[in-house]
């Protein structure tokens, strides 16, 4: 029998190991379902970068049990290998393949982020310079402390631009405004959302289903970062410094809110939900929430303590501790 050769066994394993990788990369459960616009852009670079891992797992991997097999210690053969110093072309090989594959993903990656709406770096300035600016974000006390101490008024220079910072309109929506904005703050150890336009402030966040959604991100106290794994978006919230996310949510359900940047000691409770609802029901739950939130209002300011004598202030607190109004009044003098 004729002896196959070794370009043909290495054209064989070529073909077997593409197919295999490609069929990895689009066949894996590794991921949570798509429920933005912007996850497919996500998934389909996480698959290329999937079928490449595969396909240089399965040649180092191949190439070693080969070896293993081929060249192992036989009886009797106790002489050493050939002796190799180098190989230019094929160490001009192994690092030229690698950078090439960095390279177009690296390429790739920008051109997944400019098409999921991603800011470019060059169109914000980094900071906020303007100490007017600083002084009205959430969490100023800790960003203003360095460099506001010494400018008197006159060096107040002009409002630099807010930065944009995040993922804004995709290029299809460049120009128009998003159809609901919630302003977002992380705060140890907790989501608040508060929906401007309608006035009702929640820990949960309600978004309808198609809608393009713009979030203004802060931050209070420490840095934090807004994640929901099935939308494949995730932006730090950032005392002093604001950000946004813009998505359209693609399919009914409810999904985690995680933060996740280390932010204390309970980080890892620091979990909220959105719910994407149908536009019906949307509508309904914003209703709901605000005739909730204005009866909360009335009872508040019903039992402003600024506006009660001292024996209606302390009558509850007498009650739960069993005397009377009269003689709490009196410890309290
Ligand atoms: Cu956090």
């Amino acid at each position: 029998m004729q002896q196959i050769p070794v370009s043909l066994w290495t054209l064989l394993a070529g073909i077997v190991v593409t197919v295999l990788s490609i069929w990895v990369g689009q066949n894996h459960s590794l991921l949570p379902i798509q429920a933005s616009q912007q996850a497919p852009l996500v998934d389909g670079f996480f698959n290329v970068m999937l079928s490449i891992a595969t396909a240089l797992f399965l040649v180092v991997e191949g190439t070693i049990v080969i070896f293993l097999v081929k060249y192992r210690h036989r009886p009797g053969d106790d002489t050493d290998g050939v002796h190799v110093e180098g190989n230019l072309p094929l160490e001009v090989f192994w690092t030229a393949v690698p950078s090439i594959i960095v390279l177009c993903l690296g390429i790739y990656s920008v051109d997944v982020f400019n098409r999921m709406g991603g800011f470019e770096v060059g169109s914000h300035p980094h900071m906020p310079h303007s100490p007017a600016h600083v002084a009205q974000m959430p969490g100023s006390a800790i960003a203003a402390t360095l460099s506001d101490a010494s400018l008197d008024e006159s060096e107040i220079p002009s409002p630099a631009p807010i930065p944009k910072i995040g993922i804004g309109a995709t290029p299809t929506e460049l120009g128009k405004p998003a159809d609901l904005v919630v302003n977002v703050t992380g705060m140890q150890f907790a989501w608040l959302f508060d929906y401007p336009e309608s006035g009702v402030n929640t820990g949960e966040l309600h978004v309808p289903v198609g809608a393009d959604v713009l979030l203004n991100i802060s931050a209070t106290d420490v840095i934090h970062s807004f994640w929901v794994p099935q939308f494949r978006l995730k932006q730090d919230a950032i005392p002093g410094i604001p950000t946004q996310l813009r998505f359209v949510a693609t399919k009914p359900g409810t999904y985690p809110v995680v933060c996740t940047e280390l932010c204390g000691g309970y980080h890892g409770s620091m979990r909220a939900q959105v719910v994407v609802d149908t536009p019906q029901e949307f509508e309904s739950w914003l209703s709901e929430n605000r005739i909730a939130q204005q009866q909360d209002m009335q009872k508040a300011v019903a039992s402003n303590p600024a506006d009660l004598s001292t024996s209606e202030f302390l009558a509850p607190h007498a009650q739960q501790m069993g005397v009377t109004t009269a003689t709490l009044a009196q410890i309290q003098k």
